[in-house]
Formats: structure tokens, C-alpha cells, sequence
């Protein structure tokens, strides 16, 4: 009698245990997806990721802007557009959460430290006049997001003083607040504002997966080793993936 009950006991505790078990491993891999992503595949829950679209502006992708006065091809970043758009299209079916940054700053200056606005010798200065308004100046026609990128209402847009998103702004408070822990990085430039960018946000606890067609530099050796560098050494800064692999799963 004694050892009938307490096979039944072990054989019930055994089946709910195995119930469990699958259960925790179906919703596991529900919420999961996974991107085939160098150095390994990359996986992400969307309800806890957002897609950062970093400084699509008139001022860097445009002729007479912050990236010309530089003194840079800025039809080398166009190539971004038409992928970044299908990204973008395909992250707002999903439902996932979309931000979008700008670089800039007060109309005062106040706000751009002298070592930035002195740097180099370009044609024009952060603040001077141009043809799209005062060069990278928040609230100037060049300053904002080209129109094939234009943020959605409701989307978040936030303005930042640096190369990096996370100095000077609230996304680490936005992002901590929408319980994010991975992000889609997309944007220009590669090794300036993409790079410092992924960087701070893997010093936070972030998981970043750049897409290679989605970022774009000025210089083809750039956006070859800035790529490489974020995958290098077991993925020492984060994944990178050519946005295809992003949709496939998405
Ligand atoms: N100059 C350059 O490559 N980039 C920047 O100044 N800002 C951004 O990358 N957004």
C-alpha cells in the first residue's frame, strides 16, 4: 500500500514537473527571436527592445549641412535610407518601441562645449548660417530627420549635446522606464555617433545588435572596421547582423 502511494506520489510530482518545464520553454521561446548575427546569433524579447535610430538629419545626409562643412561626401550615407526605412516599417508592425535621436544644439550655444564648436578647420562652424539654417542648431530645418525617416507621432525624439545618446539626454531613464534591455541600432555615422553610442550602452547592461546596411560612414574603411570592432573578441561591444537576417525574424 505504502509504496503504491508513493509511486503514484513521485509519478504525479514527476508529470507536473515535466509540464512545467515545457511550458516555461514554449513561452521562452515565444518571447524569444533570434537573429543570425555575428559573433553568434543574437536573441531578443520585442516587448523588451527598442530599435534607436541615430541622427538621420538633413545636417549629416544632406548637402549644406554639419557633415559637408566637415568636409565629407555626404551622398555616402544615402545608401542607408532604403533599408533603415524597411526596418523602421517593419519594427512599428511588430510593435516595437522606436526612438529616434538628433544631434544639435541650443539655439545660445550654450550647450556645446568650446573644444567641439573650435575643433578642425571646417568651412563653417556649428551656428553659422547655411543653407539649410544655422548649422546644427536645434529647431533649423537642417537640424531635423529627413523625410524619409520622419518619426511618427507619439515616437520619441531626443535631442543630444554629444556624439554619444546616453550624455546629456534621458534615454537611460526612457529605457529603464520601458523595461528595455536590447536595442536595434541603426543610423550615421558608424564610428562616430553609432559607435560612441553602442558603447555607452553596452557599458550599461545593454545588448546591441547593429545592422551593417542600416549604419553608414563617410569612409568605407570605417564602416568596415567600425563594424568588425563591435563583433570582435566574442562580441566585445555587441552583434552585427545586415538588416535581412533582423526582418527574416521580426
Ligand atoms: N562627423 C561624423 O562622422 N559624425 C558626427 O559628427 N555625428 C554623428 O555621427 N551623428
Amino acid at each position: 500500500m505504502v509504496e503504491q502511494a508513493v509511486e503514484q506520489a513521485v509519478e504525479q510530482a514527476v508529470e507536473q514537473a515535466v509540464e512545467q518545464a515545457v511550458e516555461q520553454a514554449v513561452e521562452q521561446a515565444v518571447e524569444q527571436l533570434v537573429v543570425d548575427a555575428s559573433p553568434y546569433p543574437f536573441g531578443f524579447s520585442p516587448e523588451h527592445t527598442a530599435l534607436l535610430v541615430i541622427d538621420m538629419q538633413r545636417d549629416f545626409v544632406e548637402p549644406g549641412g554639419f557633415g559637408e562643412t566637415l568636409g565629407n561626401d555626404v551622398s555616402m550615407l544615402r545608401k542607408v535610407i532604403p533599408p533603415l526605412s524597411e526596418v523602421l516599417s517593419a519594427t512599428r508592425e511588430a510593435g516595437i518601441l522606436v526612438i529616434h535621436t538628433r544631434e544639435g544644439h541650443l539655439p545660445d550655444l550654450s550647450d556645446c562645449p568650446p573644444a567641439k564648436l573650435n575643433r578642425g578647420s571646417p568651412s563653417m562652424r556649428i551656428g553659422d548660417p547655411g543653407p539649410k539654417g544655422r548649422i546644427l542648431i536645434r529647431g533649423e530645418y537642417g537640424h531635423d530627420i529627413i523625410d524619409e525617416l520622419a518619426p511618427l507621432d507619439g515616437e520619441l525624439v531626443i535631442d543630444k549635446p554629444g556624439k554619444g545618446s546616453f550624455h546629456g539626454t534621458n534615454l537611460g531613464e526612457v529605457l529603464e522606464a520601458a523595461g528595455t534591455t536590447s536595442l536595434i541600432v541603426t543610423g550615421v555615422t558608424t564610428e562616430v555617433c553609432v559607435h560612441t553610442t553602442v558603447r555607452e550602452a553596452n557599458d550599461r547592461g545593454y545588448e546591441c545588435l547593429v545592422l551593417s546596411d542600416c549604419v553608414g560612414s563617410y569612409f568605407e574603411e570605417f564602416q568596415r572596421a567600425g563594424l568588425a570592432m563591435i563583433a570582435a573578441q566574442g562580441g566585445i561591444f555587441g552583434w552585427v547582423a545586415p538588416s535581412e537576417n533582423y526582418l527574416k525574424v521580426v
